[in-house]
């Protein structure tokens, strides 16, 4: 059977590629759909946002979709840069530029003050309108200065729960083994039976 993954970060991709890799589907990416457009991430929740890319490219392509929207909650700035961590440093903005800007706002913030959690929301599409959701959490810390050039986005600046080093310092199976993406798939790979068959 075949499933297409629902996003354009080829960081999540790669991850879910691996993550997915025992699932007994193929994966197909979505560039290999040039046709269907930016899709526009207007929702006011992950699970918005992760259902309408889900819906959309099952509707547009007649297969299994299979989308991630996540990002980074921050305590001291009540939950920000949650849905919009993308675009944190501005709609083009890169990775770099995102993680930056936040260790830029959190520069007076004391050690003891800077928890935060990545979260995770997934959503599996079927063509004929069937879905099921699942969600994931890795809480941890951010950092005062970057460290570590694997992984994407803020890995450079987290430090898990429980470790030494920041995300972007581990292994892609040790990332994926304690990661928001990783519990989200999971969970999903317990309940994907109901949705493939
Ligand atoms: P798609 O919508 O095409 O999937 P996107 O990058 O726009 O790609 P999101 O809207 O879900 O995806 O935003 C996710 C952002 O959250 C991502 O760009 C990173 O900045 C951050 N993020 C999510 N998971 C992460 C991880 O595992 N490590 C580091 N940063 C992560």
């Amino acid at each position: 059977m075949k499933a297409v993954i629902a996003t354009r970060n080829r960081g999540k991709l790669r991850e879910l590629q691996k993550l997915l890799a025992d699932f007994g589907l193929k994966i197909l990416p979505l560039d290999q759909y040039p046709a269907i457009g930016p899709i526009e991430e207007d929702g006011s929740s992950f699970f918005e946002n992760a259902m309408k890319k889900a819906r959309i490219v099952a509707e547009k392509t007649g297969l299994i979709a299979i989308a991630d929207d996540s990002g980074l909650e921050v305590d001291v700035l009540n939950g920000a840069p949650g849905i919009y961590s993308a675009r944190y440093a501005g709609e083009k903005a890169s990775d770099e530029e995102n993680y930056r800007k936040l260790l830029a706002v959190m520069k007076d913030v004391p050690g003891w003050e800077r928890g935060a959690q990545f979260r995770c929301v997934m959503v599996v599409y079927r063509p004929d309108g069937k879905w099921i959701t699942t969600e994931g959490i890795c809480r941890g810390r951010i950092t005062s200065v970057p460290r570590g050039n694997r992984g994407f986005g803020y890995d450079p600046v987290f430090m898990p729960e429980g470790s030494t080093c920041t995300m972007a310092e581990m292994g892609q199976e040790e990332k994926n083994r304690i990661s928001h993406r990783g519990k989200a798939l999971k969970l999903l790979k317990e309940r994907i039976r109901q949705i493939l068959y």
